[in-house]
């Protein structure tokens, strides 16, 4: 009787001076890293990276520990040696291994991660699988390794908490739209985006390279469509400056995403909103802002151009919009009777499928996969085709398309539009009568995108996730990373992690620390729950 409520006051004392030990440890213990592994088991106990740690790695894994080692040098000054096996006085080790076996328990992009006292084991069956092991590895030093020109962290800093990780990712196609024909986008700027999206372990960089706008990218064969369709943007249309990418700018950027596992995958948008090539080629379009499908040469031209887009971005992947063909004019074309005639054709639906019928078909004849906008779902395009659910409104569109033995890929608006706002009153696309989000971070993080009704093959068709961001009214970087970052920790998180519940206070914590890395990579991010109230951002 006695004893209990003195064992209890005991044991609670034992508690109240063993917790901030126990706290501290889990601090060290439970490394911030976003996306969340599959599996991640923890220890006391670290590796400290110092002036003698090797790396090792074969000759398929150099160039990732060579990656590794500059970022290791940028932050420690330490020229860390990279040999292909272990010598005997080697004190610490990295050791990189692919390992072809591997593959059925890490997938291609999958990895395992074991830190111990004296060495860093990564295994992978890929290249890709040890990148986004060494990105699982920067993530638990210091936020400062993720800063371009880092200042040189003290000794002792560069520790690794005892691990064994076990990841791969829940889809193969992590993506992010960057729209460059409505405001353009530098270089430098599309290069910061790649390095942050790689830090995420996403995979994709959709350029939206041709719109009303702008026509952003150089085409040798036509040059009016960047003399003339590169002037002006959509808040300046007449100019007076010419924004586009020259060839040796794609490759630059296309090289830059390439060596961080990222593929660039180029939209030419057609037939419609094609507003800038219509200046720069009346004769293939309709008077306005949409090709002409009943000029036999407008197939040629678009042949020319898809051949030297294809030419420049080895992705293996074309896009080739199809969204929105609205408002044309191809009922006043004169040639247009004798078209639909010759073919048998008694809609302009039918113009409409026989268009993209052949670009789709003309792109996977190249051996390229073509992507199309959900539109393309309704017409009998190539099978290869994959096509990407935008319209919310529409699942009956995804679930068409899945239906169709199509692959798709997931980015409707009221969860994957960064153009939209964080939360009511904020900036972001203020579109009359649109269903605006507000696409929060919270909402993106605890929404599961594949529909529960779906089996497994379909499933399966689900190649992933991709969020976009429109730019009509993102004028200036910083307005672009405010409204990228931090959602695109979220995206990350649910195209990477598993299936399942997933824990949002969790998720906050660590997003802390990411906020800490977004800082030492100069990124403009929206602070949750705040927004600074002398933004200056377009509202019409
Ligand atoms: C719809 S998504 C569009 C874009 C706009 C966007 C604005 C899609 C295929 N077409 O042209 O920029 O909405 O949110």
């Amino acid at each position: 009787m006695i004893n209990t409520p003195l064992r209890a006051i005991g044991i609670s004392a034992v508690f109240i001076f063993l917790l901030p030990c126990f706290h501290a440890m889990s601090e060290e213990a439970a490394p911030a890293i976003i996306p969340l592994p599959l599996s991640m088991q923890v220890a006391p106990g670290a590796f400290s990276i110092d002036a003698q740690t090797a790396l090792i790695a074969p000759d398929a894994a150099h160039t990732v520990a060579t990656y590794l080692a500059l970022r290791l040098r940028k932050v420690s000054g330490f020229k860390l040696p990279i040999r292909t096996r272990r010598v005997h006085n080697d004190s610490t080790t990295i050791v990189l291994r692919l390992a072809a076996g591997t593959e059925a328990d890490t997938g291609e992009e999958g990895y395992r991660l074991s830190v111990r006292s004296g060495q860093v084991d990564i295994l992978a069956a890929t290249p890709a699988g040890l990148f986004y092991g060494v990105q699982t590895l920067l993530q638990m030093l210091p936020p400062d390794v993720h800063a371009p020109n880092p200042p040189r962290l003290a000794p002792g800093e560069l520790r690794l908490p005892q691990v064994e990780i076990a990841d791969r990712p829940r889809f193969s196609w992590r993506g992010l739209m960057i729209d460059v024909s409505r405001h353009f986008f530098s270089k430098q700027q599309l290069k910061k985006t790649i390095d942050a999206m790689a830090m995420h372990k996403l995979n994709v960089l959709h350029l939206h390279l041709t719109d009303d706008p702008g026509w952003r990218v150089e085409i040798e064969q036509y040059p009016k469509l960047t003399s003339v369709g590169a002037i002006g943007d959509r808040s300046n249309p007449r100019g007076p400056a010419r924004l586009f990418f020259s060839k040796d700018d794609i490759r630059d950027i296309v090289e830059h995403a390439r060596q961080q596992h990222i593929l660039v995958v180029p939209e030419i948008d057609m037939p419609g909103h094609a507003e800038a090539a219509a200046r720069a080629y009346p004769e293939f379009f309709d008077g306005e802002k949409t090709f002409n499908p009943a000029n036999p040469d407008t197939y040629q031209f678009v042949k020319n151009i898809l051949t030297e887009i294809m030419g420049l971005f080895p992705s293996g992947y074309l896009h080739f919009g199809g969204d929105e063909v609205r408002d044309h004019l191809w009922a006043d074309l004169p040639e247009m009777d004798s078209f639909m005639q010759e073919h048998g054709y008694t809609s302009l639906h039918e113009v409409e499928e026989h268009f993209d019928r052949f670009v789709s078909n003309f792109i996977a004849e190249q051996g390229y996969t073509p992507i199309g906008w959900d539109e393309v779902v309704a017409f009998d395009v190539s099978p290869k085709t994959i096509v990407q659910w935008w319209l919310h409104l529409r699942p009956q569109a995804r679930d068409q398309a899945i239906a169709k033995g199509h692959r798709i890929i997931i980015s409707p608006t009221n969860y994957l539009y960064f153009d939209y706002p964080n939360a009511v009153g904020e900036p972001g696309a203020p579109w009359e009568g649109n269903d605006n989000g507000p696409n929060s971070l919270e909402l993106i993080h605890q929404w599961e995108p594949v529909p529960d009704s779906y089996t497994e093959e379909e499933e399966a068709q689900v190649l992933g996730l991709q969020a976009n961001l429109w730019t009509e009214f993102i004028t200036t970087n910083d307005y672009y990373e405010y409204m990228i970052f931090p959602r695109l920790s979220a995206l990350a998180e649910i195209a990477w992690s598993p299936k399942g519940n997933k824990d949002l206070d969790d998720f906050k914590k660590r997003l802390e620390v990411q906020c800490r890395r977004y800082e030492a990579m100069h990124i403009n991010y929206r602070t949750p729950g705040e927004w600074p109230s002398d933004f200056t951002y377009i509202t019409n």
